[in-house]
């Protein structure tokens, strides 16, 4: 059965289901989750379908059995779900599940369960590059009514916000594109791809750049101005400070030879930098908005930081959603731009580097939703060799240890975090889950020494079979 069968008998279940009833949607606090939950929810106000939605962090045994008293029958998890199937339908027997996900699961669901899971890995695609789960419930939607193909965007935004993109789209994303290509929602453009450059001056853009990373300009203003200067690039004209968009050809040019010469990183960093960029033209121009991956960023800053109703909001075009959303945007970057200084600061201190791993203990100093954000930044950075394996771990306000895996670079080179993830909290306990190169975990913190020295352990011995 091909991804599209699935989406087909998702939606043709979900048509049989009496329609008076409102709709609960659980989605993951991350762009693909709220992009999906906003996808969905607009699809399902078009059906005259009421729901109740909820953005959370993780889907523990705990809050699945949360929802059994709880008067819904009908129960959509978005960019949730795959690892906990049994779980799920075990503990909320008798109502209809419907999980759209995209992370790997280990068990199938049984067959007389009374739910539906529609998942890239499904069909022997890769669902860490061919769709993500904002862009499988876009699929449904499209199954529900065809004129939910201008929700296209937001497939891909959730697509974007999962790294999926890598000097263009791959698998179905391609296709969500061309939907919205086609219908005039997306432009496709060259450019520096610098975040931030439709919002704020250009100084202000160096000096906040987190991805890639600036050594000496992120997080400094002045170093910002100087840099530029050096460039022989006017900060400022008679009209103000100004904006990348307002530089000349050969002063884009400059600027892109200088910051490869910051980085050092070698070629890759010039294929980072220089890249296709998706430009809304239907959305402000001087909002995050207006190009998707600034979007993406929103819905992340948002989720992360609890305020995924404003993410919501923002997404199904709610004007005082995308300011109050847009003021968080900025101390999230604040937030970012000193958890990377501090790591910086930290090298051979809290951060343990080794030759094949590096070890971020950030304690309390990082916020446990912003770990992976971190360790994501970091993986994309060219700080480390491709296939070096970065393990961030933060405390979380409850007292737990959040742990973040990410691999550096772009290929699928290197071990399967995924399996070594699982292998460690199998004998340390503690719950996870995620991609061969992205997983993470939340361990009870007396096991933190037990499960570093286990991750390690386990780590050196994938490597080992690899080379053998
Ligand atoms: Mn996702």
């Amino acid at each position: 059965m091909d991804l599209y069968a699935y989406v087909q008998q998702a939606a043709a279940r979900f048509k049989q289901l009496p329609s008076s009833q409102p709709v609960r949607v659980i989605a993951n606090y991350d762009a693909d989750g709220i992009a999906a939950a906003a996808l969905l929810l607009k699809a399902l106000q078009r059906e005259g379908r009421t729901c109740a939605v909820s953005v959370i962090g993780q889907l523990s045994t705990e809050v699945i059995t949360s929802f059994q008293h709880e008067p819904y029958g009908t129960y959509f998890f978005l960019d949730l779900g795959a690892n906990m199937l049994t779980p799920l339908t075990t503990h909320l027997l008798g109502k209809h599940l419907f999980i759209f996900d995209h992370h790997y699961f280990d068990k199938a669901l049984s067959q007389e369960a009374d739910a539906v899971h529609v998942n890239p890995y499904l069909c022997g695609m890769d669902g860490t590059k061919d769709i993500s789960a904002s862009g499988v419930t876009y699929l449904f939607a499209c199954c529900l009514n065809s004129s939910n193909r201008d929700l296209s965007v937001l497939g891909l935004v959730g697509a974007l916000g999962d790294a999926q993109e890598a000097h263009g789209f791959q698998g179905m994303n391609q296709d969500i594109l061309q939907d919205a290509v086609d219908l005039g929602l997306i432009e496709v453009k060259e450019g520096i791809r610098l975040f931030g450059a439709r919002t704020k001056p250009l100084y202000k853009v160096l000096s906040q750049c987190t991805n890639p990373y600036l050594p000496s300009i992120t997080g400094n203003e002045r170093a910002a101005l100087s840099f530029l200067e050096e460039l022989h690039i006017p900060a400022r004209d008679s009209n103000g400070f100004r904006w990348l968009h307002q530089l000349q050809r050969e002063e884009l040019q400059r600027l892109f030879d200088g910051l490869l010469l910051r980085k050092a990183g070698g070629i890759e960093t010039t294929e980072k930098l220089f890249g296709p960029l998706y430009l809304l033209p239907r959305q402000k121009i001087d909002t995050p908005l207006h190009d998707a991956r600034e979007f993406a960023t929103l819905l992340n800053a948002c989720g992360k930081t609890n305020k995924s109703s404003l993410a919501l909001g923002a997404s199904l075009g709610d004007a005082a959603c995308l300011d109050k959303a847009m003021t968080l945007l900025s101390s999230y970057h604040r937030e970012i731009t000193s958890a990377l200084r501090w790591f910086y600061e930290q090298r051979g201190k809290a951060v343990i580097e080794q030759e094949t791993y590096v070890l971020i203990r950030a304690e309390t100093t990082i916020r446990d939703s912003l770990i992976g954000v971190i360790t994501s930044l970091l993986s994309k950075s060219n700080l480390y060799p491709e296939g070096t394996v970065l393990i961030g771990l933060s405390q979380t306000l409850s007292g737990e240890i959040k742990v973040s895996c990410r691999i550096s670079g772009d290929s699928e080179r290197g071990p399967d975090l995924r399996r070594l993830m699982h292998d460690t909290i199998t004998l340390t306990g503690g719950h996870g889950g995620g991609h061969p190169i992205a997983a993470g975990a939340v361990i009870p913190q007396e096991k933190e020494e037990l499960f570093i020295t286990t991750l390690i352990d386990r780590l050196q011995k994938q490597l080992l079979e690899e080379h053998i």
